[in-house]
Order: C-alpha cells, then sequence, then structure tokens
C-alpha cells in the first residue's frame, strides 16, 4: 500500500498551518477551527486505517467543539462499539497531526506497516458536524481524507454527537442495537419513552398553579435547535417542550449548560418563572442540566450531573431490587462531583461510588466495572451502562414463570428503561427523556427533586500559565503532584475552610489551569477559590495579572 497520494493531496490541498503543536486530548483534537483543515484530512486517513484495524468495522469521526466558543471547531473518532477511541490510538492521532505535510505518506506508511493493515478498501468511516461555521469545511476536508485513502464513508450530514456514537454502534451491531439512521435514533428512544410513560405506576404529572409540564430547553444555540423539534414531534401531548437558544444566536454564548454550570445562573435574557422547569444543552448535545427558580425562595436552582445521577441511580436501585435479580449498581463520579451528592449517594442511597480523572474515557471505563454502572460528570455529561450479560438476565427472567408477576413486570420495566438510554455516551436528549420519565413516574416536580441533597457552595476558576504540564495530579486528580509544595500549600489553606475541598488540575480541551473549591458557604467558596487561584499562580508560573483575593 502506498500514501504518495495522500501526501501529495495533503500538501496541495490542506498544508500544515502552523507548527504549534496539537495534541489529541480529552475529547480529541479541539483548537480555532481555521488551524483544523489539515488535521481533520489526516484524520479522514486514520480513521480508514483503524477502520482495517477492526476488520472494516465502521469508525465515526465527529466535527463539533462541543460546548466550546463558535470560532473554535474539534474532531474526535469514535470506535465500533460507539465508544471513545482507544486510549492507545491517541498517539497515533497526536503524531499524524503534527508531522509536516512532506512527509505525511512515510509516516502512515509506516504506521499501516506497524499494524500490519493492507488494504483500506473495505474501511468504512461515517461522519457528521455539528452547526459551527467553519463545519462544512472540515466535513469537505475530512471526506477528501477518507477518498484519497481509497475507504468507504457515509456522510451524516447534521448531528448531535450522541446520535453519531449511536448510528455507529447500530451498523457495527447489524442493527441489533436499533436502526442505523437518525430516523431510527428519535423512534428506538421516543417508543421507550411512551411505553414507559404508559406503563404501570405512571401517574399524571401534577398541576401545581405554579408549575408547569411544559420543559423549557436551552439548546445553546447549537444543533440541539435543529432535534428538539423532531423530538417534540413524536412525543406530542406527553412532553411539551418550549425552545430557547434556538439557533438565532451565537453557539454557547451566554447559553447552554457549561455556561449554566459555571456561572451557576440562567442563560443571559432568560427569566424564570418560578417553579418553570428548565434544561439546557451544550452545542453537540451531549451534556444537560436543569434549573428552576424557587417557588418560596425565588432563588436560582442547579440540578446538575451529580443531582441527575443520585436522580436515576435511586431510581435504577429500587428498580433492581423489584426484579429480585442479583445485579450490582455502581455510580461514577469525577473529583467535580459536589461533597454532598458523594456523601448522599453512599450514606443514603447506598449505592458504591467510584471516583476516576475527568474525562468520560475515565467514567465510562469504570462504569464497565459493575453490572449498571452509571456514571456522570458534574457538567452533565453521563450515561447508563448495562453490562450484556445483565441484559440477558434481564430478557430471560421476563419469560421465567418461577418469577412473580410483579417481578417479571420489573424486569420488563427496567428493558424499557434500557432502550431509553443511550449506551454509547453521554446524551442529553435520552437524559432529558430519563429524567422526565423518573420525575413522571414519582409524580415529583423539579423542587421535590431537588430536596434529595443541598449541594456545598462552590466556585470554579481558571488561571493562565506559561505551561500548564507543569502541574501533575495523582489520586484521581485531586492531589497535586507537581509543583512541589503546591499540594501543601492547598492543605494548609483548605483546613481553614469548613467542610473546604480544593483541587486543581491542567484542562485537557483549555489552556488553562481549572482550580475547583468548594465551603460551607458561597463566600467561603468563593474566598477558597480565589486563594488556591492565587498559589497556582505563584508556584505554577502564572501569566496575565494576578487573580485578585
Ligand atoms: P477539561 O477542559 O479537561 O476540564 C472539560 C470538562 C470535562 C469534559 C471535557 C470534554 C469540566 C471541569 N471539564 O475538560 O469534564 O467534559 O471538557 O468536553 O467540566
Ligand atoms: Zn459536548
Amino acid at each position: 500500500m502506498e500514501f504518495d497520494d495522500v501526501q501529495v493531496a495533503g500538501e496541495k490541498n490542506y498544508p500544515k498551518r502552523d507548527e504549534i503543536p496539537i495534541q489529541y486530548g480529552t475529547a480529541g483534537f479541539r483548537t480555532k477551527g481555521n488551524r483544523l483543515e489539515h488535521v481533520i484530512y489526516r484524520m479522514g486517513v486514520l480513521a480508514a486505517i483503524r477502520s482495517a484495524c477492526k476488520n472494516g468495522a465502521a469508525i465515526g469521526v465527529m466535527i463539533t467543539a462541543s460546548h466550546n466558543p463558535e470560532e473554535d471547531n474539534g474532531v474526535k473518532l469514535m470506535d465500533p462499539m460507539g465508544e471513545m477511541l482507544g486510549p492507545e490510538w491517541e498517539k497515533y492521532a497526536s503524531d499524524v497531526a503534527n508531522v509536516p505535510s512532506n512527509e505525511l505518506g512515510s509516516v502512515f506508511q509506516t504506521l499501516v506497516k506497524t499494524l500490519g493493515v493492507t488494504s483500506l478498501q473495505n474501511s468504512l468511516v461515517v461522519f457528521a458536524r455539528d452547526t459551527r461555521p467553519s463545519s462544512p469545511v472540515l466535513a469537505e476536508a475530512l471526506e477528501a481524507g477518507i477518498k484519497a485513502a481509497g475507504a468507504q464513508f457515509q456522510n451524516f450530514g447534521l448531528l448531535t454527537t450522541p446520535q453519531l456514537h449511536y448510528i455507529v454502534r447500530c451498523i457495527n451491531t447489524n442493527g441489533q442495537y436499533g436502526k442505523p439512521t437518525e430516523e431510527g435514533y428519535f423512534e428506538k428512544l421516543t417508543e421507550a419513552f411512551i411505553k414507559l410513560r404508559n406503563m404501570r405506576k405512571m401517574k399524571k404529572m401534577k398541576t401545581l398553579e405554579s408549575y408547569t409540564s411544559c420543559l423549557y430547553v436551552d439548546a445553546a444555540n447549537g444543533i440541539g435547535a435543529q432535534k428538539v423539534p423532531i423530538l417534540q414531534s413524536k412525543l406530542g401531548e406527553l412532553l411539551k417542550i418550549s425552545l430557547v437558544s434556538d439557533g438565532s444566536g451565537r453557539l454557547n454564548h451566554e447559553c447552554g449548560a457549561d455556561f449554566v454550570k459555571v456561572q451557576q445562573k440562567p442563560p443571559t435574557g432568560v427569566t424564570l418563572v418560578p417553579g418553570q422547569r428548565w434544561a439546557s444543552f451544550d452545542g453537540d448535545v451531549d451534556r444537560i442540566v436543569y434549573y428552576f427558580s424557587g417557588v418560596s425562595d425565588n432563588q436560582f436552582h442547579l440540578l446538575d450531573g451529580d443531582k441527575i445521577a443520585t436522580l436515576v441511580a435511586g431510581y435504577l436501585k429500587d428498580l433492581v431490587l423489584e426484579t429480585g435479580l442479583p445485579l450490582n449498581l455502581g455510580l461514577v463520579q469525577t473529583a467535580y462531583a459536589n461533597g454532598s451528592s458523594t456523601n448522599y449517594i453512599t450514606k443514603t442511597l447506598k449505592v458504591p461510588v467510584a471516583c476516576v480523572p475527568t474525562g468520560v474515557k475515565h467514567l465510562h471505563h469504570k462504569a464497565q466495572e459493575f453490572d449498571i454502572g452509571v456514571y456522570f460528570e458534574a457538567n452533565g455529561h453521563g450515561t447508563t451502562l448495562v453490562s450484556d450479560s445483565s441484559y440477558e438476565l434481564l430478557q430471560n427472567a421476563t419469560k421465567d414463570t418461577a418469577k412473580s408477576d410483579q417481578q417479571r413486570e420489573a424486569c420488563d420495566l427496567l428493558l424499557s428503561v434500557i432502550d431509553l438510554i443511550n449506551q454509547t455516551v453521554g446524551d442529553a436528549i435520552s437524559d432529558l427523556l430519563l429524567v422526565e420519565m423518573i420525575l413522571a413516574t414519582y409524580d415529583w416536580d423539579v423542587e421535590q427533586w431537588n430536596k434529595a441533597y443541598t449541594d456545598l457552595p462552590n466556585r470554579q476558576l481558571k488561571v493562565k500559565v506559561k505551561d500548564r504540564s507543569v502541574i501533575q495530579t495523582t489520586d484521581a486528580e485531586r492531589k497535586a503532584a507537581t509543583p512541589p509544595g503546591l499540594q501543601s500549600a492547598i492543605d494548609e489553606t483548605v483546613a481553614k475552610y469548613v467542610s473546604g475541598r480544593s483541587f486543581v488540575r491542567p484542562s485537557g480541551t483549555e489552556d488553562v489551569v481549572r482550580v475547583y473549591a468548594e465551603a460551607d458557604s458561597q463566600a467561603s467558596a468563593d474566598e477558597l477559590a480565589n486563594e488556591v487561584a492565587v498559589l497556582v499562580y505563584r508556584m505554577a508560573g502564572g501569566i496575565g495579572e494576578e487573580p485578585q483575593l
């Protein structure tokens, strides 16, 4: 196999634009959209090689930069079961992205030789893009790369990230997971939702004077704005959705899940009527957070990934008990999980909790260790995984006459809940339906859901430093191993605060160090975050103005 054509086309049409190195990070490559053409062209070729290594299974490529500003873009690869690219390939991706254009052919040549790949003709790459202005041009670059490699492809146009993950899995399971189309995706989720709403224990949502059964969704001016109307058309009266940030404004600008979570306030321009139920997606619809303004206190209350995780885990725990099956349920979080949530899960729900480093790949991997593994990042990215053997056990149990009617019904119910969940990756649409179904089952409004536990006040800050790799972490990112002295300085500071906790880590998607702090009051959490930000600035080579205490 020769890669001369790949190199020639790459040099001519997608030359390397600059010498700034780029790394395949937490969520693939992410940077300014105008720096990515050559990277994405190369990823087309790499995805074809990955497909060949997986015996021609479809590999997904998504062009998106998620919650980042509109001018950014990114690309990430998906493995055959719709999961993130195997970590061992992240290095190949980074190597390929950074070689000079005139060495591209030989780098690919060496790679296929090492991997024992002899042909790319039967490789299949499927791809989609979000709504960013730079996405169409980048999708063309990707297609050119796939064509130059001589592989087959299917362009799915505009999709949410989780839709493409779902489609990849459907293709590679010959439709067992569902139909490999957008239509198939909506059909699977909405049929499960409708079935669940019609099954036992479903009561009508209460109609408090101040409460409305309409859900307000902020689509971050992203691809979600185009997909929510499709969802609505399938659900009819069962769930009324009212859309804001519907694509008429700037993507992720003062709206969307990240803005709401980090700023702890509604999207700019939105006035919350007390009791209304609100949700925000991020730009590519793999994150969701809920929020509302309290009827009695008129305060903003956030129901973030932790609150969603506890709602889901509590519901699943009860359902598993009803099945009478020995399925072990666990929950996976990161260091950003609010301390109160971890407390509630272990002490009240009595569900085991694991803490892993930031990044979906870590959470996903850990969740696979349970029969049923719920994972959520506090920012609203999460899903639930069910092992194949548990799924089979449930299917068999529905036909097992030795089981009681109630147990068989619970198994059937749980199977439908599993159909409602996009198991490939966190999916705001699937999570939304799951939350809505659980609230309807419990006959709860958002205030009742929120009462499970009270978040410890918290604050996230960013510090710019010369080289963020000087900070290395350990203990699932909860401790800084370097630079020397930083952790003990953080420990001393934290000790001054009641219920204080703080940690720092270099971001995998932005050139900053992130600081997280929580404490018993908002003023203390803010102060602690500031103090720690100053420590980072002083001890890890801060640039620009020192954070103000
Ligand atoms: P970084 O930039 O590494 O903190 C952010 C999120 C992650 C994950 C990735 C991918 C926080 C604190 N971090 O990563 O959880 O979602 O983006 O999008 O929310
Ligand atoms: Zn996203």
